[in-house]
């Protein structure tokens, strides 16, 4: 049996995976995560569930890195070395300011599930204990796929003339992760399903088709409970030891659930027992039709991935008449494995590239689905999925740039939904971050540093070039105020973003220190991520604390807060140092003194942050130019978060073919086979990192106009993309031929002014409502101002117009026909 071909973006194999780490393809629903290998007479199906965490409460000296008694005065000696000296080591100060990091804990993996197929034992018992069963000897036809669309994981193949067909996929409404092992011949479906896991404590019973995974934490007694029901069509079903045994069915179903008692709540951070809700949950899937909860999944997952398609490829021949040629699809490239596909990636002008990189993008915004839901923490450093029980950085959270650009892709790219986890879990750090602004500084407001996990670790550890970022905190909250700007949710801004934001910059208020040599307002101590010496006020620490008091007080403002509160505010940025300055080789400093080496290619850029996720650097003014120098000095590799973080830096500098030159770089030399992201290893930020910065490429919004098509490489002479999201509630479609918009369609979310940036709008164009109409404009230059009404649809079209519609007209400046 072949499987059915998709038109949905799908990554596609035709062997089995041995490696969980580049071969094996993700599923998820937020909170549960799974691996799928597609082995042949074995299959592996590694699982997690997202608040399986040692450390926190219950483990050995948890402390949320606050020290246990606060020395007195160490704060205070290093602020006046570094007035007095200018500089201090970062070894120097974390022997001053920092503590052993105890009770930090790791993500952990939950357990495995493995389906034997006794019906094909010339297949089995080959391979490795990882994928286990690997072989295809005596099958044809394998196919092992991801399918994007229908976020449904998919393994088939024909052995002894029998079709065989696995479909696995990750509910968000049922809670479950689904899988369905068919045939194409009745009676033709037996296997065995065993559970395992990695955790000394755990231990696995087995009761009328259910197998019940049940056990607690070695380190903090986190109890664990997962279960999996099998559901025969046809056949005979029969519990073991350990083990289910199907023989002889038609098809048959299980569905796995698994919890933990973990509760996001300060300080105890234990909720109930898991039992009760994982028993619930999967009695009810699994008195749930297959179709249904397919359905369910189906429609759930569609509503969130189908708001944005883009397309990278050549245009059909339109026909005269048609006002929005369609744009054939990358249908042209024969279907390629995807190892194979990102195996000839070159970043060159074949339509197969521009495969990838469309299929690259998708997957990005699959990936944040599958990883962040409602209900459950947010995408950890590998979004759900982590086969480790020591897994790299512990899959935590870290805060200096990874959690944060996790998440940058959510407004932009139509899934704002998929940040409740983010929003939920910044505003859970704030209780333990008050805790440690006032133990550590001794200040109101809340503080987080580089790194963090579920148990509220708001404080610090020793790592000298890794343990202190106390702009962490302000940064975070940079995202909520964006939700409100993008979406304008004034509710939102009111009980959800505000408060986080305000005490974010209360911390600053009370923080700031006068720089002796220039009077400005200074972050002391300071550290530039993860670089150079500690000073005060090097850039990154100054455009963040810029950031976060320019968006407090405008919130402010906006919700009408306390005057003396605001005064304050504007009063701390009128002194404050800006953080951005010009250096003696034209590049942006790093630091408020001249230490820049141009030789240095360190992976971060933190004194970029104005320019990109900021916006206090706007393209084309020196500042631009000196961050460019900067960039150029930096080269284009790095890490594949890096990459994916500079492409959205070319991206803000209008320069789209640097861009694309880096998101070439990030496909060529920092993508596994399975399309994950490697930092080395895996690391996930990498993935939807880079997909943000092709939504900068493509459309930009944070500079007070809604630009179309600001970065298009030559690379893209044509495509489409649909629903791409600008800030003021709009979202916007553009069709594209020869680097040229053809068709741009705003849906404005809000009732005003909406301002367009195109090139096209400089030539000839028209612009309509969608009932024909014309709506009120004025232009200016490459800037088209549209009277919008909310929930109303304008499309401007390039070119003379053809066909004038009654009422159609050409806006100032076009010229007549
Ligand atoms: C930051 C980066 C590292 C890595 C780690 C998880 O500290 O500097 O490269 O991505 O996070």
């Amino acid at each position: 049996m072949t499987t059915p071909q998709s038109p949905d973006p799908t990554l596609r194999y035709d062997a089995p995976a041995t490696d969980w780490e580049t071969q094996a393809l993700p599923i998820g629903n937020g909170a549960l995560g799974a691996m799928v290998f597609g082995g042949v007479g074995r299959e592996r199906i590694q699982f997690n569930e997202k608040s399986l965490w040692t450390g926190g409460p219950g483990s050995e000296g948890h402390d949320h890195g606050n020290r246990a008694r606060p020395r007195p005065g160490a704060l205070a000696e290093v602020r006046a070395r570094i007035d007095a000296e200018g500089r201090m080591s970062p070894e120097a100060v974390a022997a001053l300011l920092g503590q052993p990091r105890r009770g930090y804990g790791a993500y952990q993996p939950f357990g495995d599930l493995w389906l034997d197929l006794p019906e094909l034992p010339e297949a089995s018992g080959v391979g490795g204990v990882a994928g286990g069963g690997t072989g295809t000897a005596g099958v044809s036809g394998y196919r092992r796929e991801l399918d994007l669309g229908e976020a449904v994981a998919r393994v088939g193949y024909t052995a002894g003339g029998v079709g065989h067909l696995r479909e696995y996929f990750a509910s968000h409404p049922g809670d479950v992760v689904v899988g369905r092992i068919s045939a194409d011949r009745p009676g033709r479906v037996s296997f065995t399903l065993r559970m395992s896991c990695p955790h000394p404590g755990g231990r696995v019973t087995v009761s009328a088709g259910r197998l019940t995974l049940r056990g607690a934490l070695a380190d903090n007694r986190m109890r664990f409970e997962a279960q999996v029901q099998v559901v025969a069509c046809g056949g005979t079903r029969a519990d073991g030891a350990g083990h289910v045994t199907v023989e002889g069915a038609d098809s048959a179903v299980f569905v796995l659930s698994a919890g933990t008692d973990y509760a996001d709540v300060h300080p105890g951070y234990r909720g109930d027992d898991p039992r009760a809700r994982v028993t619930a949950t999967v009695d009810e899937a699994a008195g749930t039709s297959y179709e249904r909860l397919r359905a369910a999944h189906r429609a759930d997952h569609r509503e969130l991935f189908d708001r944005v398609v883009l397309t990278l490829g050549r245009r059909a021949p339109a026909a005269p008449e048609d006002p929005d040629p369609a744009i054939e699809a990358a249908s042209v490239v024969p279907v390629v494995p995807t190892d194979r596909l990102r195996a000839a990636y070159t970043g060159g002008p074949s339509a197969a590239d521009r495969a990838l990189e469309a299929l690259f993008f998708a997957y990005g915004r699959y990936l944040l689905i599958a990883s962040s839901r409602r209900g459950s923490l947010p995408a950890n450093l590998q979004g759900v999925w982590n086969d480790s029980t020591t897994p790299p950085w512990s899959a935590d959270y870290h805060v200096n740039i990874n959690l944060q650009m996790n998440y940058w892709l959510a407004e932009q790219t139509g899934l704002a939904e998929t940040a409740e986890p983010y929003d939920r879990f910044v505003a859970s750090l704030v209780a333990p971050g008050r805790e440690s602004a006032r133990r550590m500084f001794g200040v109101r407001g809340w503080v987080v540093h580089d790194e963090t996990t579920p148990f509220g670790f708001t404080g610090v550890h020793d790592w000298p070039t890794a343990f202190w970022f106390p702009e962490a905190a302000a940064w975070l909250t940079r995202r909520l105020y964006e939700h409100y700007l993008f979406g304008g949710d004034l509710s939102y801004l009111r009980e959800a973003a505000y408060p986080v934001m305000r005490e974010a910059a209360v911390f600053w208020l009370d923080t700031l220190h006068v720089d002796p040599r220039d009077g400005t307002l200074v972050a002391s101590p300071s550290y530039s991520p993860e670089h150079g010496d500690f000073s005060a006020g090097a850039a990154m620490s100054q455009q963040i604390v810029f950031d976060v008091l320019t968006n407090t007080l405008e919130a402010a403002r906006t919700l009408g807060d306390d005057p003396a509160f605001r005064a304050e505010l504007a009063d701390a940025l009128a002194r404050l140092d800006p953080g951005v300055r010009i250096g003696s080789w034209g590049q942006l400093q790093e630091w408020k003194d001249d230490w820049d080496d141009p030789g240095d290619t360190h992976r971060h850029l933190s004194h970029l942050y104005a320019l990109h996720p900021g916006s206090q650097v706007t393209a084309g003014t020196p500042e631009a130019e000196a961050a460019r120098v900067s960039l150029v000095a930096r080269g284009d590799g790095g890490t594949g978060w890096s990459k994916a973080w500079k492409i959205g830096f070319w991206a803000r500098l209008l320069d789209g073919d640097h861009a694309h030159l880096t998101l070439a770089g990030q496909l060529r030399d920092s993508t596994l086979d399975n399309l994950w992201d490697t930092h080395p290893p895996f690391q996930i930020d990498g993935n939807l990192g880079a997909v943000a910065g092709m939504a900068e490429m493509l459309l930009q919004s944070a500079h007070g106009t809604v630009h179309v098509l600001p970065a298009l490489p030559a690379a893209w002479p044509d495509g489409s993309v649909t629903g791409l999201r600008a800030r003021g509630g709009v979202t916007v479609d553009v069709s594209w031929t020869g680097g040229a918009a053809t068709r741009i369609v705003l849906r404005a979310g809000a009732t005003g002014p909406i301002r367009v940036r195109a090139a096209m709008i400089a030539g000839p164009h028209r612009v309509r409502d969608a009932a024909g109409g014309t709506p009120g404009t004025t232009r200016a230059e490459d800037v088209l101002v549209v009277d919008a009404r909310a929930g109303e649809t304008y499309i401007v079209t390039a070119g003379e117009s053809r066909a004038v519609t009654a009422g159609a007209h050409r806006v100032d400046g076009s010229p007549a026909a």
